[in-house]
């Protein structure tokens, strides 16, 4: 987070008695309904103990032009990565670009993956594609750097920003999240079902894999099937969880 404001909100919030929680959101097989993956998310804990989204960092992040939630090597990521080392499912970290264009991120999450002990290969960076690319031949050199790490790269939001066509012909992408905009209005909206079908299958032929998010009712869900989007996020299947939660669910036999 390179916004001087964000970052001020997101350290008091830390110091603040921890009042800044992570969840983590499941990612399902479409198909075996079996969790392959999660994505940690950024919330906060009210004094009445109650978790709500963490507004007041992610309105100071959206201001300076990411709309993402954590710095790459902040506090939060780090207790994302030592959380979910022992985890039996990738770990999807949200990213902003703007946080490619200060310094040397190869460098620093190389330094981070390897103190927090993490498996590189079971990481995903998710990197939204709402806030606009400055200097994409800089970003580029930023994602093979980071690919080398043997981390995959993923686009948010897919579909929602400037140029997310240009994305997918230059950055080294291995997988798309179709934004909850175009999966909402499934089946029944004939524009959203058009572009969903074409990205799928321009993803594919590609050799991008694709996680559709926000399905939330079995009629979305086999729409998808039928395209054969291959993961699937949304309340349907679970809800973002505590990492407490989530260790009991990996528990019980399935
Ligand atoms: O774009 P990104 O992958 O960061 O989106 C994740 C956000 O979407 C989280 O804040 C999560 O709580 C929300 N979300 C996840 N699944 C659903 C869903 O099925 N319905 C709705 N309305 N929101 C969802
Ligand atoms: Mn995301």
């Amino acid at each position: 987070m390179n916004d001087p404001i964000a970052q001020a909100a997101l350290d008091r919030a830390i110091d603040d008695d921890h009042r800044l929680v992570l969840l983590y959101q499941p990612i399902h097989d479409a198909r075996t309904g079996e969790m392959r993956a999660v994505e940690a998310l950024l919330r906060q804990r009210r004094e009445d103990g109650e978790i709500r989204e963490a507004s007041i960092i992610t309105e100071a992040a959206e201001e300076s032009g990411g709309a993402e939630l954590f710095a790459l090597d902040s506090v939060l990521v780090r207790r994302a990565y030592t959380e979910a080392a022992h985890w039996p499912v990738r770990l999807h970290i949200n990213l902003s670009p703007r946080e490619f264009e200060q310094g040397d991120p190869g460098a620093r999450l190389a330094s981070l993956l390897t103190s927090c002990n993490v498996d590189t290969s079971k990481v995903t960076l998710e990197i939204t594609e709402t806030s606009y690319i400055e200097d994409p031949e800089r970003t580029m050199r930023v994602m093979h750097a980071i690919k080398e790490l043997g981390v995959e790269l993923w686009l948010d939001d897919f579909g929602t920003g400037h140029s997310s066509l240009t994305h997918l012909q230059h950055f080294p992408v291995d997988g798309i999240k179709l934004s909850g905009e175009f999966i909402r209005p499934l089946p029944e909206d004939e524009r959203c079902a058009a572009i969903v079908r074409a990205l799928i299958r321009l993803a594919h032929d590609l050799g991008v894999r694709v996680v559709a998010e926000e399905v939330e009712n079995q009629a979305q869900l086999e729409f998808l099937l039928d395209l054969r989007c291959e993961w699937i996020q949304g309340f349907l299947f679970d809800r973002p969880m505590t990492a407490e939660a989530l260790e009991k669910r990996f528990r019980q036999p399935s």
